[in-house]
């Protein structure tokens, strides 16, 4: 009778030490398991151009004689210019990539909106010639939140890279 009682409790203590251990590791997978991010806004602080039509629409040089003096904005779908980036032209691109830092990030707080990265080549008598468009909706790119993001539209291929916040 004795050994039978002390089997029981042996079984008893062993339940207990079973359960301290599943309780044991809830707990710890617990710690480990963070929230989901919800990242509402997105911040630029780099545009990298990595490609643009050799040719304007025509089939001509950008410019007679010489590379196209490259700058871009951005704009909205109907062309209003959030960001105007004329004065930061590179002059004579005959190589890509080429990128430009913000010098202060720029955010985008509405991220359902299309940012479009408009590309230029800055001519000085005529006016600015479009090369192209790369539009960019950040609600596309919610899964994983990379930090950057490659797009293209025909031969012009953009780069952006920046911050989820
Ligand atoms: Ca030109
Ligand atoms: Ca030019």
């Amino acid at each position: 009778m004795k050994s039978y009682k002390s089997k029981l409790n042996s079984i008893a203590s062993l339940f207990l030490k079973l359960f301290l251990i599943v309780c044991l590791f809830q707990l710890v997978s617990c710690k480990k398991t963070e929230p989901a991010p919800n990242y509402t806004n997105f911040k630029i602080t780099n545009v990298k151009i990595n490609q643009v039509p050799s040719f304007d629409p025509n089939g001509n040089d950008w410019d007679f004689g010489g590379y196209p003096d490259i700058y871009f904005n951005m704009e909205d779908v109907n062309n209003n210019i959030y960001f105007d980036g004329t004065a930061s032209t590179i002059t004579n691109v005959s190589q890509f990539p080429i990128s430009w830092n913000f010098v202060s990030a720029y955010q985008i707080t509405n991220t359902a909106v299309t940012q479009y990265v408009t590309v230029y080549d800055n001519d000085d008598i005529t006016a600015d010639e479009q090369m192209g468009y790369v539009g960019f909706t950040m609600n596309d790119h919610k899964s994983g939140y990379p930090t950057s993001i490659t797009k293209s539209n025909g031969s012009l291929s953009v780069t952006i890279t920046g911050t989820w916040y």
